[in-house]
């Protein structure tokens, strides 16, 4: 099994530390040379959602992880992350080759949004003194060229389209919709939420004015390619207060604001990827595994990244904002398919190989479509792995559930 459909589209302003925040999220400090969990394309890479493995919660002393990795109890399960080249203000209008990077998100299910919270980086990237720039400005500036970008796909020969569905007997406006922002990873279900909120449901599609329009895009743009802002470079510490302000500006519109350092996150991944630290993506803290590999330079680097970062802030935060893309915003669960449901393995002995993201809301039948076409077609029931029970195909799935498959013998 490879790494799950999720893509996040790491997204923000030149200069800001996408590039850093992906080359931190995406490297992994154990052994994976073997997993095919390496770069995808030349700019998506795997990253992982951190989630304690329910070995743990069911009193196992291992598990043999297979499609993710299990390090000390904690499940890292593998997610796509895109880095998009640096966006400018006009970048929707072709700026800076604006549109291609654009382009580059529709695939995307969630964007971070990474933000120079000391507000030491112009608009178009140049380097300043901390706290010259604006942080909420540049999350307004950036969501305002992502929602235009879209407002352009859906605005092409709309009087057209709009025409198409008033007149041809169309039912099915949401439908329609959805087919027309094909590419654009937005589900039909998105498209009449979006509808919903803003009024337009049932309106006949010609009689919307163009700011009618663009509501409507902004709305199905909040709801389809929602935003997690990585308040980055809190390593500074004129970032305490770019941070407040983001907080204080975006949290009451729901935006989650996660502060970070992806330097630190970086420079702790690759310290214990050489063996020098202990720590693992998302931890508070590291110990220092062997002195003697440290130069002074070094450990007074990391006894910077200790004060300034995860003593401060808890954590560097790259693993707090995937994790919130994922789980917070997505809303995915996590759930563990087995076929013996005494053991918790597989066929072949492993125990919780497997684990699978799913939405919220996923039923048992849903998750073995997931798993295989003839598994969903031939479901019989599922059988809770803790409880014995049997479930049936509507039964939604909780966090954390295992679960077994029982599906009537393929016909051949
Ligand atoms: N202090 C500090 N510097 C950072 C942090 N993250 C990135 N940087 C620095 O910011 C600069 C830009 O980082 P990149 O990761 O290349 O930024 P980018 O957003 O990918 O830039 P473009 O690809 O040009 O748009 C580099 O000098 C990084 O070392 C951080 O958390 N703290
Ligand atoms: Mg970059």
């Amino acid at each position: 099994m490879e790494a799950s459909d999720i893509l996040i589209g790491v997204v923000g302003k030149t200069n800001v530390g996408k590039s850093t925040f992906f080359a931190a999220a995406t490297e992994l400090s154990v052994a994976i040379e073997n997993r095919p969990f390496t770069t995808i394309e030349p700019n998506v890479g795997v990253g992982y959602v951190r989630k304690r493995c329910v070995h743990v919660d069911l009193g196992l002393p291992k598990c043999d992880a297979r499609n993710s990795i299990c390090i000390d109890g904690d499940r890292f399960i593998p997610v796509k992350l895109m880095d998009v080249a640096g966006l400018v203000p006009g970048a929707h209008k072709g700026r800076g080759l604006g549109n291609r990077f654009l382009d580059d998100l529709r695939r995307a299910d969630v964007l971070i949004l990474v933000v120079d919270a000391s507000g030491a980086t112009s608009p178009e990237g140049v380097p300043a003194e901390p706290g010259t720039y604006d942080p909420v400005e540049e999350v307004e500036s950036m969501i305002r060229e992502v929602d235009e970008w879209m407002y352009g796909i859906i605005s092409k020969d709309w009087e057209k389209f709009a025409k198409t569905v008033d007149t041809g007997g169309v039912t099915d406006v949401a439908g329609a919709l959805a087919q027309r922002l094909s590419g654009l990873s937005i589900t039909k279900a998105s498209v009449a939420r979006a509808l919903e909120e803003t009024g337009l449901a049932g309106r006949k599609l010609s009689t919307w004015t163009s700011d009618e329009l663009r509501e409507f895009m902004r709305t199905l743009r909040r709801i389809a390619k929602p935003i997690v802002v990585a308040a980055n470079k809190v390593d500074v510490p004129a970032a305490a207060e770019g941070v407040r302000r983001l907080k204080e500006a975006l949290e009451p519109k729901g935006i989650p604001v996660v502060p970070t350092s992806a330097l630190s996150e970086l420079i702790l991944r690759r310290a214990a990827r050489a063996g020098i630290v202990k720590y693992k993506p998302g931890d508070p803290d590291f110990e220092v595994v062997d002195e003697s590999k440290l130069t002074g330079r070094q450990r007074e680097a990391l006894e910077l990244i200790r004060e300034r970062v995860l003593r401060k802030w808890g954590g560097t935060g790259v693993q707090q904002a995937i994790n919130e893309a994922v789980f917070g915003v997505l809303g995915m669960i996590a759930v563990y398919p087995v076929e013996d449901v005494n053991r918790y393995t597989d066929r072949e002995g492993r125990v919780l190989p497997d684990v699978v993201l799913v939405p919220r809301g996923t039923t048992a039948r849903e998750l073995a479509y997931r798993i295989h076409t003839d598994l969903g077609k031939t479901f019989l029931y599922a059988i809770d792995a803790r409880t014995k029970r049997r479930l049936g195909e509507s039964y939604q799935l909780k966090d954390g559930d295992v679960i077994k498959i029982v599906a009537a013998a393929a016909r051949r």
